[in-house]
C-alpha cells in the first residue's frame, strides 16, 4: 500500500489547505467567544484544542461522497465538508438563514444535506446509531461511500455507542468512529469515565480494528483514518480511532472550569496546540513563510469580519415558518 502519510507530507498545497482550515477554525471559534461575552450570540461550544484532528481526518475522507455525522465541537469538520463561514455564524446568531435548523436548534447542532452532514440531536451519542445506519443503507445500496462519525469519550459510555459498534462490527459495515479524547466530560475527569486504559481497547469486543493516535499530530490522525477509509472500502469492516487531544476552553460558553481543573493544567495543555506544532512542521519545510501567514491570517479575519456582519444583519425565521420540519407539510398541487 502507499504510504499516504508520506505523500502528504510533501503535498505542499493540500498541507496549506490543511493549516488555513484549521486557522480558520481556531479564529472563528475565538470570535464567538468575543460575541458571547459581549452578549450578541447565547451559547458557545468550542472545537479549540480539536481543531488539527478534525481537519487532519476530514482530509482523509472523501467530502464529494462520504456521509458525516459530526458532533458539536465538530466545526473543523463541517467547514471542510463545505459549511461557509457565514452559515457557521448565521447558526451562532439563530437566524433564519441557518442551514442546520433555520435558528431553531442549539448552536453547532450541525446539519446540511447537500454536504451531507447529518443533523445530530441535543442527547450524547445518537449520531453513533445514526452512523450506522447510513453505512447499513450504503451497503445495502452497493454505494461507494462511507460514513464518519464522531464523539467524545464521555459519549463511549452511553448505550448507543455500544449498540452501533456492536451492529457495525456484526455486519463489517463502511463505517469509521472517531472518539475525540478530550480528557473531560464536562467537569467529569478521564480518570472518572473509565477504568480501562484506552478508549481504542473498546473495539475488539466488537470484532474491529482499535488504534489510538495523537491528536495533536495531524500526519497520524491523516493516516489511521486514511487506512480506516480504504478498509470500510474494501469491505473490511469499520474501525474505531481514538484521537487524544485536550479541551482548551471550558466545556461551553456556560461552564466555569476553575472549579474542577488547574489554570496550570490548562497552560500546560496549551504549549501543546496541534495548531501551533502544524505550523512550525511548515516553516521548518519552508512551506509557509511569516509573511503568508500573515496574509491568511488578514483573509480570515475579513472572511469572519463579513461573516459576523451578515449574521448580525440577517432576519430571523419568519413566524409563517414555525411548524416547518416539526409537521408533515402539504405539497403544492
Ligand atoms: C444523553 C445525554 N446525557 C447528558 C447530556 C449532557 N451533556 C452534554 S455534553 C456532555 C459531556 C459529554 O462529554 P464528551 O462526550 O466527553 O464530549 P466533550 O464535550 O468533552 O467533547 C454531557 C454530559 C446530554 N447532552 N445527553
Amino acid at each position: 500500500m502507499v504510504n499516504q502519510t508520506y505523500a502528504l507530507e510533501t503535498d505542499k498545497e493540500t498541507l496549506l489547505a490543511m493549516y488555513r482550515e484549521m486557522l480558520l477554525a481556531r479564529r472563528i471559534d475565538e470570535r464567538m467567544w468575543l460575541l458571547n461575552r459581549s452578549g450578541s450570540i447565547p451559547f458557545v461550544v468550542s472545537c479549540q484544542g480539536q481543531e488539527v484532528l478534525q481537519i487532519a481526518a476530514s482530509f482523509a475522507l472523501n467530502k464529494e461522497k462520504d456521509y458525516v455525522l459530526p458532533y458539536y465541537r465538530d466545526l473543523g469538520v463541517v467547514l471542510h465538508f463545505g459549511m461557509t463561514t457565514r452559515e457557521i455564524f448565521l447558526q451562532a446568531y439563530a437566524k433564519g438563514e441557518d442551514p442546520n435548523s433555520g435558528g431553531r436548534q442549539m448552536p453547532s447542532h450541525f446539519g446540511q444535506k447537500k454536504n451531507r452532514i447529518v443533523t445530530g440531536s441535543s442527547p450524547v451519542t445518537t449520531q453513533v446509531p445514526h452512523a450506522v445506519g447510513f453505512a447499513l443503507a450504503t451497503k445495502m445500496e452497493k454505494k461507494s461511500a462511507v460514513s464518519f462519525v464522531t464523539l467524545g469519550e464521555g459519549s463511549s459510555n452511553q448505550g448507543d455507542f455500544h449498540e452501533g459498534l456492536n451492529f457495525a462490527g456484526v455486519h463489517k459495515l463502511p463505517v469509521i468512529f472517531m472518539v475525540e479524547n478530550n480528557k473531560y466530560a464536562i467537569s467529569v475527569p478521564l480518570s472518572k469515565q473509565v477504568a480501562c486504559e484506552n478508549i481504542a481497547d473498546r473495539a475488539i469486543g466488537y470484532g474491529m480494528k482499535g488504534i489510538k493516535v495523537d491528536g495533536n499530530e495531524a500526519f497520524e490522525v491523516y493516516k489511521a483514518v486514511k487506512e480506516a477509509h480504504e478498509r470500510a472500502l474494501n469491505g473490511e469492516g469499520p474501525t474505531l480511532i481514538e484521537a487524544v487531544s485536550y479541551r482548551l476552553t471550558p466545556h461551553s460558553s456556560d461552564d466555569d472550569d476553575s472549579t474542577y481543573r488547574t489554570k496550570d493544567e490548562v497552560s500546560s495543555e496549551k504549549s501543546k496546540d496541534g495548531i501551533v506544532r502544524f505550523k512550525q512542521f511548515l516553516m521548518d519545510k519552508g512551506y509557509l513563510t511569516d509573511a503568508l501567514n500573515e496574509e491568511l491570517e488578514t483573509t480570515i479575519k475579513q472572511e469572519i469580519n463579513d461573516a459576523t456582519e451578515y449574521a448580525e444583519n440577517a432576519p430571523y425565521a419568519d413566524v409563517s415558518t414555525l411548524s416547518n420540519h416539526v409537521y408533515g407539510q402539504k405539497e403544492d398541487h
